[in-house]
């Protein structure tokens, strides 16, 4: 064999039904190293190093998480981290993007490089990006906004809820990160709930001794992130700019990007799969179990699931994340109950980025709520155009060969007894799964074989993404 033979890696997926945002339709794929070259029936098996039988299998695109907190420290408790990235990766997921706390006082290239080189280099088993949070908007790191889009992270997030904390962004950081942003196409993200209605009914519940973890819902209800998502479609529009809203929830703030969609404004959003399948009644459990499900925004009640299923079908809404934390419930145990102690000093998240294509699927096309079509456009390719992911989400010739081989026969129950997620407990516990991840490919080197992880610690490498994601598809590009 020669050095140029010896250097290339050829696998073929043989038979698949392969999915689009577009069609399906039963074909070949090869792969040469990480790209698919080509795409055709009866492709020739003649130099190939490996061949993939996906006779009577769905054949989609790796599933982008766009919405990852592998990073997220709350009250000194810290998430597990890049560790457990195998979890995405036998859950179908080959690339996440991970929201990255801006650390005080240092610059925001500064602070992901810096989590990059101690937490994600040579650990990363999944494609990776990162959002930066913007904690800190003195005058120099707003000029540094747009210098994110040089280095491959064309967005930034700020938190209007969370009062007090140091995360927490006003109106002025907004516009300013809108207005900056957009010079150099970097897509601004917004966790949406008005900070002070919370703080306000946390304080009040609290002293009337209503501390369990069922209140959490009743301190943030729907109006206080209308009013939040309302107010960043109106700071966006004075700033002509797009806006992204993160894990959206209830109808409320669906009709405010809605009424904002239609006037024609660049408003989009994502809903996380737990907002579509759980209401607010798994909070209200014994034992402080209700914790597990302590994540913000909160569960609502199960009449906002069906407009989040609609807004998905519509395009006012284009993504389900993930919005995975990994938290123990020990740990949440440990900080919320007893004397003194609340719902409130619970750290929020929910760890949830193993089971998100599978819920899916199962939930969603299986249940009829979503076609195939949409199925792959939700769990992967808008994400990959909303994050500028240019060479990822779609099965074509020229993407990167981030696979996922699903057998849609296979039936079984999620919970943490089969999860990677690192986390002692799993909001799906108990729950049926239709459909797995079978084979899983990532950049063409197959980490998942016979629904088993076989990657290599380290093998995720920096997902680069380009400005100007599609939320600025309304918008002429500078
Ligand atoms: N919400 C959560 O539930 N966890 C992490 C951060 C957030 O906004
Ligand atoms: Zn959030
Ligand atoms: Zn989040």
């Amino acid at each position: 064999m020669t050095w140029k033979e010896r250097s290339s890696m050829k696998t073929l997926i043989k038979n698949g039904m392969i999915l689009t945002t577009e069609n399906e339709f039963k074909s070949d794929i090869l792969i040469v190293d990480e790209k698919i070259a080509a795409i055709g029936k009866n492709l020739s098996e003649e130099g190939v190093d490996k061949i993939i039988d996906a006779e009577g299998k769905f054949v989609f695109p790796g599933g982008i998480d766009q919405h990852v907190h592998y990073s997220f420290v709350y009250q000194g408790s810290k998430v597990r981290g890049f560790e457990t990235s195998n979890a995405p990766a036998l859950g179908g997921t080959t690339t996440v993007i991970e929201f990255v706390n801006q650390v005080q006082g240092k610059g925001l290239l500064e602070s992901i490089d810096e989590f990059k080189t101690k937490d994600v280099d040579g650990i990363a088993m999944v494609d990776y990006g990162f959002h930066i949070v913007m904690t800190d908007p003195r005058p120099e790191v707003i000029e540094e906004i747009p210098k994110l889009a040089e280095a491959g992270y064309p967005t930034l997030k700020l938190f209007m809820a969370y009062k007090g904390q140091f995360f927490h962004a006003d109106d002025d950081a907004i516009i300013q990160a809108l207005t900056k942003g957009k010079e150099a196409g970097i897509t601004v993200m917004v966790h949406a709930e008005n900070g002070d209605i919370v703080d306000f009914l946390t304080k009040k519940l609290i002293a009337e001794g209503k501390t369990g973890t069922y209140y959490h819902a009743v301190s943030r209800p729907p109006v206080c992130e209308a009013e939040a998502t309302r107010r960043a479609i109106y700071l966006a529009e004075m700033a002509n700019a797009p806006i992204y809203i993160v894990h959206v929830t209830c109808k409320e703030a669906l009709d405010e990007i809605r009424a904002a969609y239609q006037r024609g404004q660049s408003v989009y959003g994502e809903t996380c799969a737990h907002y579509l399948l759980f209401d607010e009644s798994v909070l209200d459990q014994p034992n402080f179990e209700g914790a597990k499900y302590i994540c913000s925004p909160a569960l609502r009640t199960k009449e906002h699931q069906e407009p989040l299923w609609e807004a998905l079908n519509k395009g006012w809404l284009n993504a389900v994340s993930s919005d995975h934390c990994g938290f123990d419930f020990a740990v949440q145990k440990h900080m919320g109950y007893g004397e003194g102690k609340s719902f409130a000093d619970v750290p929020n998240g929910a760890p949830s980025v193993q089971n998100r294509v599978n819920a899916v699927w199962t939930y969603g096309v299986c249940e009829g709520k979503l076609s195939r079509q949409e199925f792959v456009n939700v769990i992967a390719a808008s994400p990959a155009r909303v994050n500028g992911l240019t060479e990822k989400g779609h099965i074509a010739v020229g993407y990167d060969a981030d696979i996922v081989v699903f057998d849609p026969e296979y039936r079984g129950i999620m919970g943490v007894a089969n999860s990677l997620e690192g986390v002692d407990y799993s909001i799906y516990e108990g729950m049926e799964q239709k459909g797995r991840p079978e084979t899983v490919l990532l950049r063409g080197q197959v980490i998942v074989e016979n629904a088993e992880y076989v990657g290599k610690k380290g093998q995720g490498k920096l997902a680069k993404g380009k400005p100007f994601g599609s939320a600025y598809d309304k918008f002429e590009k500078a």
